[in-house]
């Protein structure tokens, strides 16, 4: 397991993932990544020239992606289109990259007799509603909402398909919303907190009663390392915190944190077919491979997130304004 090659590295959770590497293990990697406008090179300042280097290209390319994998152990499969919202705009960058792309890492695995892990999300699962005392498990079936959760949970399929026909070695994990450093403004909390810095006001989509159960990004990474090691092929696991929080209650402690008054947001218009509530049941992960989180404090979390934003506006400040005018012309 020394080779890594971890795609999407430059994106908000691999970027994470590859810092996480660097400080806990000893492992080599390469990133592949498209380098979108949701990656930044940036995010891999500073790290060591001799355990990381960036191939620039795309998941969807076998000429790119063959040669890569056959020179490496393990892909740890983080690339994806990962915004909802621009899912619902053009969704055709999800089918291309989130299906395709996957299917493109399958054969090669395949040809080259590879390990992957695959990276996904709840939201494959659907959603919950606010009072149901379930939640997500292994054995949920899908459901997903939106082009970006269908399209995930494609990709899903698609390797499960490649484990049980062509006995691909591989394991999934489907982790919870995510947050912490380099997660792009154009997603919930690192909006709201660069909004509050600009002396502007947080955006709730609709009422902001919808639940979403918050992981910090270095837990995911813990998470990840640990099915690495300790996983079994071909299974499935849910990754979470425990950190289930309605979109009003976080908006407010970031309001709180900035010495701002409780009812100083906007409400704005919904998104198209917004999911309720995502909740995980993690106890698979937690029982089966002895996995725990760090962050048990998501206001702790939080504030050290809130933190690093004010410590690196000038990583996230030359793309406030478009990514806000993109929302204004929604009415979001
Ligand atoms: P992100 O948008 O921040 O990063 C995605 C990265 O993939 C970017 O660096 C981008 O350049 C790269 N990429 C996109 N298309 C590519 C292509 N065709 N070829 C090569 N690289 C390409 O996303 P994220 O939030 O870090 O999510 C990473 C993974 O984790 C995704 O698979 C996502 O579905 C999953 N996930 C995310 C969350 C969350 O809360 N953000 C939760 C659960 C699972
Ligand atoms: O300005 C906003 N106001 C608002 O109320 C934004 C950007 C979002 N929201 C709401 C929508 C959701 O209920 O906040 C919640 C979180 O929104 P996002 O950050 O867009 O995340 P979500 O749609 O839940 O999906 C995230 O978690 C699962 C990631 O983006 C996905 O990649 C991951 O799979």
């Amino acid at each position: 397991m020394n080779r890594l090659l971890v795609t999407g590295g430059a994106g908000f959770i691999g970027s994470n993932f590859v810092h996480f590497l660097m400080e806990h293990t000893d492992a080599r990697v390469t990133v592949l990544d498209k380098l979108t406008y949701a990656a930044s090179r940036e995010s891999l300042d500073g790290l060591p020239a001799d355990r990381v280097s960036l191939v620039v290209g795309d998941i969807a390319d076998p000429d790119v992606v063959d040669p890569l994998v056959a020179d490496h152990d393990v892909v740890v499969h983080y690339a994806a289109e990962s915004h909802n919202d621009n899912s619902l705009t053009d969704p055709g960058p999800f089918i291309r990259t989130n299906v395709l792309g996957t299917f493109t890492i399958l054969e090669s695995v395949r040809r080259h007799g590879k390990r992957l892990h695959h990276i996904s999300t709840d939201e494959v699962y659907g959603d919950l509603e606010v009072d149901d005392p379930e939640r997500f498990t292994e054995a949920t079936p899908y459901n997903p909402s939106s082009p970006y959760s269908a399209s995930k949970a494609g990709s899903d399929h698609l390797v499960r398909a490649w484990v049980r026909s062509f006995g691909v070695h591989a394991t999934i994990s489907n982790c919870s919303n995510n947050y912490g450093p380099w997660q792009h403004i154009e997603k919930f909390i690192p909006r709201q907190i660069t909004n509050v810095i600009d002396g502007g006001r947080p955006k709730l989509y609709g009422a902001g009663l919808n639940v979403r159960d918050w992981i910090h990004a270095d837990d995911h990474s813990s998470a990840v390392w640990t099915i690495l090691n300790e996983g079994k092929s071909g299974q499935t696991y849910l990754i979470g915190a425990d950190g289930e929080r309605n979109n009003l209650e976080v908006v407010q402690l970031i309001l709180e944190a900035f010495g701002r008054p409780a009812d100083d947001f906007d409400h704005v218009t919904d998104r198209a077919g917004h999911d309720m509530r995502y909740a995980i049941d993690s106890g698979k992960l937690r029982t089966e491979l002895g996995w725990k989180p760090q962050y048990a404090d998501f206001g702790e979390g939080l504030t050290r997130t809130i933190a690093w934003y004010r410590e690196h506006e000038a990583w996230w400040r030359p793309h406030k304004q478009q990514t806000e005018l993109a929302y204004a012309a929604k009415g979001q």
